[in-house]
């Protein structure tokens, strides 16, 4: 087993390059190499058990090994492995998917333009919010507001419309007519701009910056703003109660559309189908991708609104599209998964049930030494790791903190990440109660090993 993992090793470095990754510091390390999965747990090439509380990346809500969606696929693949929907064709699970998508989604969603992933979704809606406003005899009104800190993806669109800046000094981005606001972050935003607000009153301040930027552009020149319901990549950030709604307010008033990114919040990751019926708001577009699959194969779309769909078919031509839009095996493979989430209700048991349960765990860690702050939202959490509590003092950036706890949580069987100091959580959303307190005490553990270890280092 050992021979195998080095050779895998070896051949990784030498010809692979990873995604977000220091492939030369990668190559002197050396990948784990991941074999396999089961519930909520995968193993490591070196026989590792692993407790996955990161849903493999947002995405596997069913949990590994589930027969049912391979055998969906296989059903499919030896069927019609594959056909276009280009030329007045289409296959039958995409047909039956587009529907049953529209089954649980809010009434107003009646159509679907398939993709490949989050970041195909976020581009087709940078064409179709922009189609849509010239269609209306609106050319000019093209600029698309989003938020630092937000993710959308990273192909160009995706990732200008992104608020990662790391990811815009790479490649030349944002394209034009991106703007971006700050973002909603109580902890790490709100505080520092006005310590005399309550969190809820940050908010609506939070909110209002989109106002502030749609004024300082001109309504007549913005198409549309864009958010995850609860920021995912950049650390877990679950807005204050109030901003959605008046988000959705300033939007209305200056007749600009809204989009909810619901890659990582859809298909019940936030105890509702979508994160916008958690958040309150009621979006015109919605990107999904991830959990529609669980992340067996990809797949990903744009649930498109009736406001929007009726000017774009009445319209013609939407020159916009990709080969697997509409990939039968993968359709096949969402409708069982969908009808898995449904036969186990596991939307109102994130709701009612477990993510109640997890909620009240993880927000416990909040008395643990290194933890300034610890909240939840359904099957999604984050912590921020603190210097000091009282009085409140951060670890400078530089030290790297959440790197030493994440190292940690790699070493004891755990996979949990860390953005910055905070330390996140999205479990699949099959995970019982006895697997949340097992996951809630390795997280323990691996914060006290974090202390010592910091200590050690004369950090604290
Ligand atoms: N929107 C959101 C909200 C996402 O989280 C995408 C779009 C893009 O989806 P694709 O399928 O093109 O990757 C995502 C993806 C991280 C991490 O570090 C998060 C994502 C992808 C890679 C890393 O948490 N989310």
């Amino acid at each position: 087993m050992k021979n195998k993992t080095q050779e895998l090793r070896a051949l990784d470095s030498a010809h692979y390059i990873h995604p977000f990754t220091n492939t030369a510091a990668l190559a002197k390390k050396g990948a784990r190499i991941i074999t396999r999965g089961e519930g909520v747990y995968i193993w490591d090439s070196e026989g590792h058990k692993i407790f996955d509380a990161m849903s493999g990346l947002w995405c596997v809500n069913v949990g590994y090994g589930r027969e049912a969606l391979a055998r969906a696929a296989y059903r499919q693949l030896t069927e019609l492995p594959f056909y276009n929907s280009f030329f007045q064709t289409a296959n039958e699970p995409a047909i039956r998917l587009a529907k049953l998508l529209t089954e649980i989604s809010p009434p107003k969603f009646k159509h679907v333009f398939f993709t490949g992933s989050g970041s195909e979704s976020n581009d087709t809606i940078v064409r179709l919010v922009r189609h849509y406003w010239t269609c209306l005899g609106n050319p000019n009104k093209n600029v698309i507001i989003s938020r630092w800190n937000g993710y959308h993806g990273s192909t160009m669109a995706g990732a200008s419309l992104s608020g990662m800046k790391a990811m815009h000094e790479q490649g030349g981005l944002p394209i034009p007519d991106i703007e971006h606001i700050e973002q909603p972050y109580w902890f790490g935003v709100g505080r520092a701009a006005n310590p005399t607000l309550t969190r809820d009153e940050f908010g609506v301040h939070a909110a209002r910056w989109l106002e502030e930027k749609i004024v300082a552009i001109g309504p007549e020149r913005v198409a549309a703003f864009i958010g995850e319901p609860v920021q995912g990549a950049g650390g877990v950030i679950i807005p204050p109660k109030t901003y959605w709604p008046e988000i959705q307010r300033i939007c209305n008033k200056y007749g600009i559309l809204l989009i909810s990114d619901e890659v990582i919040c859809g298909f019940g990751r936030t105890g509702n189908w979508w994160g916008c019926e958690t958040m309150g708001f009621s979006p015109d577009l919605m990107a999904f991708a991830k959990g529609v699959t669980s992340g067996y194969v990809p797949l990903g779309g744009v649930m498109v609104s009736d406001k929007v769909a009726d000017v774009v078919i009445r319209h013609g031509d939407f020159n916009h599209g990709y080969t697997y839009s509409g990939h039968p095996v993968a359709c096949a493979v969402a409708i069982e998964n969908i009808n898995i989430i449904r036969g186990e209700a596991l939307v109102t048991q994130i709701r009612d049930d477990s993510g109640v349960y997890l909620k009240a765990q993880f927000e416990a860690l909040v008395d643990h030494p290194l933890v300034g702050e610890a909240e939840a939202c359904g099957f999604m959490a984050g912590l921020v790791l603190v210097k000091s509590k009282s009085p409140l003092e951060m670890f400078d950036a530089d030290l790297e903190a959440g790197m030493v706890c994440r190292a940690h949580c790699f070493d004891s069987g755990l996979i949990m990440r860390a953005v910055g100091d905070r330390m996140i959580i999205a479990p699949p959303l099959v995970t019982t109660r006895a697997q949340i307190d097992e996951m809630i005490a390795l997280i323990r553990h691996c914060l006290d090993l974090t202390y010592a270890d910091v200590k050690a280092r004369g950090w604290l």
